[in-house]
């Protein structure tokens, strides 16, 4: 194990920081992009650049085809059953907050909106807005001390009153690995609620597929997997999303309009106002080709057995309190230190070389509950390797000495 390298593809990993070559370890937030993805964006815009769908010209024909492969490849990658089931969003947040704007209006009041108290507030706050908004109530379902959905809570909060349930696939603050396919499976036994899940973190780490887990919508980022910023998806059984409202309105969205009446466009486009951003699915697209091309899964295997390690390690360091013992842990292990600030462990890391995220990771509920005010958290993705590992416990070892 541990003798594949993909490093190379990453320019950027062979930045120095501080005096020091660079130990990137906030894969959480975001992902550093290979040079395939930064050709392909590169050569879209010195080679294809128009506006899609809109004029019969050459470019205009080059650029849609461009978005539209991305779409096969986006729809291929998670196997939706057909690329309208795709749409392009700005990432996790909008997919959410598109999803949330519909129900906004679909939601009566005494309806319950079911989410658990591990979320990201981008899987959070959109409910509690259009629950508020329509009168209904929002619901969350507690986590144990471990760091894992209280499965018995879940279901006695089931009930006939829940029109939507919406979790995380795998938690950007403590790395559990939640157990989507039984939980999706629970639900679908015993009620009609609509099912999303928020796969900003397990895109990264884990093969999906959409119809195998029988999600109705599953939301996700492309900078969280070598894609750039600014891009993401909102995948969507096409029944769920022919019921949904638009929520944003002009440009391809719309069919028809006159003065006094408007038809929207079908799927997916009608979900999609406004020029796109085209560059980002081309992005996303080229890295999507990337992760297909690389041998993904034993680096995977790879990866999960360095974040084990870690977990491991930091658990045996005097005066580190991991913050989170999950039985399945993917990309990250958080932790506190004894007297010390957590940025400020941060920024000691940081003068080493090392990059990790350290606050509330938007998850303040989570953090409330667990009686953190924050964590640090190092968070791994398939470039990273055993050095990164080791020096990154070697820094962990100087900063306990400061402290
Ligand atoms: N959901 C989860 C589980 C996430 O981890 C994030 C981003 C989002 C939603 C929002 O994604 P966005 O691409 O729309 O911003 N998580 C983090 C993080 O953990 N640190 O920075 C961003």
């Amino acid at each position: 194990m541990n003798n594949l390298s993909i490093r190379a593809d990453f320019p950027i990993l062979a930045e120095q920081i501080n005096g020091q070559p660079l130990c990137y370890l906030d894969n959480a937030a975001t992902t550093q992009k290979p040079v395939v993805v930064m050709d392909a964006m590169n050569r879209y815009y010195r080679q294809d650049n128009a506006n899609v769908h809109r004029a019969a010209h050459t470019l205009a024909e080059r650029a849609t085809n461009a978005m539209e492969s991305a779409r096969l490849s986006v729809a291929r990658f998670i196997n939706a059953a057909s690329p309208d089931e795709i749409i392009f969003t700005r990432g996790t947040t909008e997919s959410i907050n598109l999803v949330a704007a519909g129900f906004s209006r679909i939601l009566q009041p005494g309806d319950e909106v079911l989410t658990t108290v591990m979320e990201h507030h981008s899987n959070f706050v959109p409910w509690m807005m259009a629950a508020r908004q329509a009168g209904a109530q929002l619901v969350a379902v507690r986590v144990s001390p471990s760091g894992e959905i209280d499965q018995e809570d879940f279901r006695s909060r089931l009930t006939e009153r829940t029109r939507l349930v919406a979790f995380a696939h795998v938690s950007n603050a403590l790395g559990t690995v939640n157990p989507v396919a039984d939980l999706i499976q629970d639900i679908r036994s015993r009620s009609n609620a609509c099912i999303l899940i928020d796969g900003a973190q397990a895109i990264l780490h884990l093969p999906v597929d959409v119809q195998a887990l029988d999600a109705d919508f599953y939301a996700f980022s492309a900078h969280k997997m070598y894609g750039p910023t600014g891009m993401g998806v909102l995948y969507g059984k096409r029944h769920r999303l022919e019921t949904l409202a638009p929520w944003q309105f002009g440009g391809e969205m719309i069919e028809r309009v006159t003065l006094d009446d408007v038809t929207f466009n079908r799927l997916p486009y009608r979900f999609e106002a406004g020029t796109p951003n085209i560059a980002g699915a081309v992005g996303l697209g080229a890295a999507i080709n990337y992760l297909e091309q690389i041998p993904r899964i034993q680096l995977l295997a790879q990866e999960a057995l360095l974040v084990e390690e870690a977990a491991a390690e930091l658990a045996h360091m005097p005066g580190v309190q991991l913050v989170g013992r999950p039985s399945h842990r993917l990309g990250v292990v958080s932790f506190v230190v004894d007297g010390g600030h957590v940025h400020d462990v941060g920024t000691l890391l940081d003068q080493q070389g090392v990059a990790v995220r350290t606050g509330h990771h938007c998850t303040m509920p989570l953090m409330d509950f667990l009686g953190v005010n924050g964590t640090v958290r190092a968070s791994f993705s398939l470039y990273n390797e055993r050095i990164d590992l080791e020096r990154f416990l070697l820094a962990m070892h100087k900063v306990l000495t400061f402290l």
